[in-house]
């Protein structure tokens, strides 16, 4: 089983964590140019990461290669509220995704132009939806949610994204998890 992806992506790490009993390999690409880009260009048109290769397929996108993984060793499948918690995480995600995208390009927008105001709508409130349900209780457990909540907020605070001023609950998790050696194996700091 081999994994494409980058050691900064956020989608990469839930899967390496989530694979961190399991053999595999992690290939490391700078996907944004030279020969890591074309490993991606032959791996996937969607040019996205992660990737996962296995058995004669490529499985594209991590919601997918979760889905895959669940099936190929039987993980306990998502309910539909942790289905939900993923949408929420894969929002801000991708929102995020987009305003880093921008600012690396040097594009600069206005806040209220409707493509940043409406991304700054929805990180904020998905931001505030998963601080309550973090208070709730809801990501008490350690199981594929709360990974990819913390590969999240870990990834903000790396990229200084947002300032998570009022989600304390969201800062403390992040923090209750830090030292796990799953979380420290993949610092993309390191
Ligand atoms: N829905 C995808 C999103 C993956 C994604 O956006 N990955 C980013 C890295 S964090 C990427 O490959 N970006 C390249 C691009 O947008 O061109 C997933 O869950 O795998």
């Amino acid at each position: 089983m081999k994994l494409y992806g980058s050691t900064t992506s956020p989608y990469v790490r839930r899967i390496r964590i989530l694979l961190s009993q399991t053999p595999h390999e992690f290939v490391s690409l700078n996907i944004y140019e030279g020969k890591g880009r074309e490993v991606l260009a032959s791996k996937t048109p969607v040019l996205r990461v992660p990737c996962l290769e296995d058995d004669g397929h490529l499985i594209f996108d991590s919601r997918v290669i979760h889905n895959y993984l669940t099936e190929k060793f039987q993980y306990a499948a998502l309910s539909w509220e942790q289905e939900n918690q993923l949408t929420l995480i894969d929002a801000v995600n991708d929102s995020l995704v987009i305003l880093f995208q921008m600012k690396q390009s040097n594009i600069e927008a206005d806040r209220d132009a409707m493509l940043v105001k409406n991304q700054r709508e929805r990180i904020d409130a998905s931001l505030r939806a998963l601080n309550n349900q973090v208070e709730e209780g809801q990501f008490s457990g350690w199981q594929y949610p709360s990974i990819c909540l913390y590969t999240l907020i870990d990834w903000i605070e790396f990229r200084q994204l947002h300032t998570l001023k009022d989600f304390d609950a969201l800062k403390s998790f992040r923090e209750d998890h830090a030292d796990r050696i799953e979380i420290t194996a993949t610092d993309p700091r390191d």
